[in-house]
């Protein structure tokens, strides 16, 4: 039976993917046969990450570009073009938070926010959107959060961006499903990568950190997510298995969407 999962001979670019949940995805998209390029901003990110994709076993082709920059990334694009093949696939993972109440979050703070995890989606699938025309067909695949649908405190720029990007994820559907574009997104639970591990330091007496017992008795699962727990859901949005799926956010979250939480 085929089922559609291969992606062999695709061209793959996820953004930000030097470790964390992109690194995952990248690998995942390796494993079902893409070639895989990434970026990222740092030198000795680069190296590192250079590194672990060999040690897996990948041959992954690594970019600096920050993904705000709308030279860099058309730069980006083109050279891929060149080196790699035109991209029929583009994970938008490049993100950041930064936990600040509303009323102490300066406006440049939050200008930044919106600009990384909102903002450099628009640009980059402007960028490839172009080579998918000409291929006649494209994957797009946005990391949403579960801050698409919920607010928190402190989080109010993430919240916006996150939520702003489940809404462009909808319109690349509507604009460009006709040309054979899926535009769909992924939304995370809380996954255990550099940037939650703030949430899950040990307190000074070793105990849990109190948002860490939080988020694991509000999850049905039971337990943070990894990022391994993307790859199926990755590779099926990067597929012909998810050709008539378009404009929709896969939550990937333990259950907690669903739950109310117990009783106290
Ligand atoms: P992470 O560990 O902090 O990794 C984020 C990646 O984004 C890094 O590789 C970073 O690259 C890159 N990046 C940030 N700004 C960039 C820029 N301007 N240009 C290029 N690259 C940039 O985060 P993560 O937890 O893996 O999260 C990945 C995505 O999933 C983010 O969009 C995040 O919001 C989302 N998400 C995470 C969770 C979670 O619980 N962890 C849940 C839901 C959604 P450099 O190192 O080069 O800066
Ligand atoms: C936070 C977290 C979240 C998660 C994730 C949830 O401070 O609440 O960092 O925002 O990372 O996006 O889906």
């Amino acid at each position: 039976m085929n089922t559609g999962f291969s992606l062999t001979g695709k061209v793959a670019l996820v953004t930000g993917a030097a470790y964390g949940i992109g690194f995952a995805i990248a690998e995942a998209l390796a494993m079902a046969g893409a070639k895989i390029c990434f970026n990222c901003r740092g030198e000795k990110h680069m190296a590192d990450a250079l590194d672990a994709y060999r040690q897996k076993g990948i041959e992954a082709h690594g970019y600096f570009c920050d993904v705000t920059n709308e030279d860099q990334v058309k730069r980006m694009v083109s050279q891929i073009e060149q080196e790699v093949g035109v991209i029929d696939i583009l994970v938008n993972n490049a993100g950041i938070i930064k936990r600040i109440p509303m009323t102490e979050m300066s406006v440049e703070d939050f200008r930044e926010v919106i600009d990384i995890d909102l903002t450099a989606a628009f640009i980059m699938a402007k960028a490839v959107i172009p080579g998918m025309l000409q291929k006649g067909h494209g994957k797009i695949i946005n990391i949403c959060s579960m801050m698409s649908e919920l607010g928190r405190e402190t989080v109010s720029a993430y919240a916006a961006a996150k939520g702003g990007l489940k809404m462009l994820t909808r319109n690349i559907c509507s604009e460009y499903g006709g040309a054979n574009i899926q535009c769909n997104g992924i939304g995370p639970g809380y996954i255990a990568t550099p940037q939650t591990a703030p949430l899950r330091e040990r307190q000074p007496d070793g105990s849990r950190h109190p948002f860490d017992r939080f988020i694991v008795s509000k999850t049905p699962a039971g337990r943070w997510g990894t990022p391994e727990d993307l790859m199926g859901p990755a590779v099926f949005l990067a597929s012909d298995a998810s050709n008539f799926v378009n404009g929709q956010i896969l939550y990937v979250d333990g259950g907690i969407l669903a739950y109310i939480g117990k009783q106290p």
